[in-house]
């Protein structure tokens, strides 16, 4: 997606965006809808501009900015930091699911990675290989606990660099990513590695708009994962890793205590964890 050679923002920016683009986005949202969040959404604008006497040049950095972000193609990677996680907690809440605790998907997702078997190590790099090997199992079930053995796990995540696969230059197109078929018994064991800290592009207008309040650019290091099961409702949600560095203040605000992991050494000295992720009826 990408032809630079060194990541840059605008690079895994416009990757992300065109990637979007392929997607057919629709929502069957009535204009009484539309209408009482637009009123909603202006009447809090107006309310804040009153209240901080926004002055006009910043009204002109913020039209500026704007056009940067749509420039460097970080909309996807702003609208999934700033506003991803509310909305995935009202979509959990508002549908009372009981299942595992969902989290943003984030701008690098990619479909149709290939399909590995419920054993499996994920695609790396040799050089991927100085991070610490990371072994996690578990199994797919529904509410009651019975395996669900048509189930995949989508994992991706970032390599050491925090860079993630077809959204920064020269690392193959499938690395780290993967399909997890699991077993007869919905069961999963893949061995990867341990994801590092992640930082959001600071060469970009999403890194600059964090500067700009003195903020930090960190995400904690984490698993993406996408769980789907014939009959299930699909999950979208993210592992951390407990007492991690960011944790307790991730850029994203995307962090829920249910989603935390304690690996421990297994006898052969690798780090290993068993998360269990349950479906909810479509
Ligand atoms: C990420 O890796 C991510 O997970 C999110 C939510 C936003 C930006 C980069
Ligand atoms: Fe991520």
């Amino acid at each position: 997606m990408t032809t630079m050679e060194n990541p840059t923002a605008s690079g895994s920016g416009n990757a992300a965006t065109d990637k979007f683009k392929g997607e057919r986005v629709s929502s069957d949202t009535s204009p009484e809808r539309v209408a009482a969040i637009v009123k909603d959404l202006f009447a809090a604008f107006n309310k804040i501009v009153h209240e901080h006497e926004v002055t006009y040049d910043e009204y002109r950095v913020l039209k500026q900015w704007m056009i940067d972000v749509g420039e460097y193609g970080e909309w996807p990677l702003w609208l999934d930091v700033f506003l991803e996680h509310e909305i995935e907690e009202v979509h959990y809440d508002r549908n009372r699911l009981a299942g595992t605790k969902g989290s943003i998907e984030g701008p690098y997702y990619v479909p149709n990675s290939p399909k590995l078997p419920s054993k499996c190590t994920m695609p790396m790099r040799e050089k991927d290989k100085v991070a610490p090997a990371l072994v996690f199992k578990g199994q797919v079930t529904d509410l009651d606990g019975n395996g669900l053995p048509g189930a995949t796990v989508e994992l991706w995540h970032a390599d050491e660099d925090g860079y993630y696969s077809q959204f920064a230059p020269g690392i193959p197109e499938w690395n780290l990513r993967g399909t997890v078929e699991v077993d007869e018994n919905g069961r999963f064991e893949i061995t990867t590695l341990e994801p590092a800290p992640y930082r959001i592009p600071t060469d970009g207008p999403t890194g600059w708009f964090v500067e700009s309040y003195g903020g930090h650019p960190w995400r904690p290091a984490h698993l993406h994962l996408m769980v789907k099961a014939p009959g299930k409702r699909a999950i979208t949600t993210q592992l951390y890793f407990k007492g991690g560095e960011w944790v307790e203040d991730d850029v994203a605000a995307a962090v829920k205590p249910e989603l935390l992991l304690d690996p421990q050494p297994n006898e052969d000295g690798v780090a290993e964890v068993t998360y269990n992720f349950v479906l909810d009826p479509e």
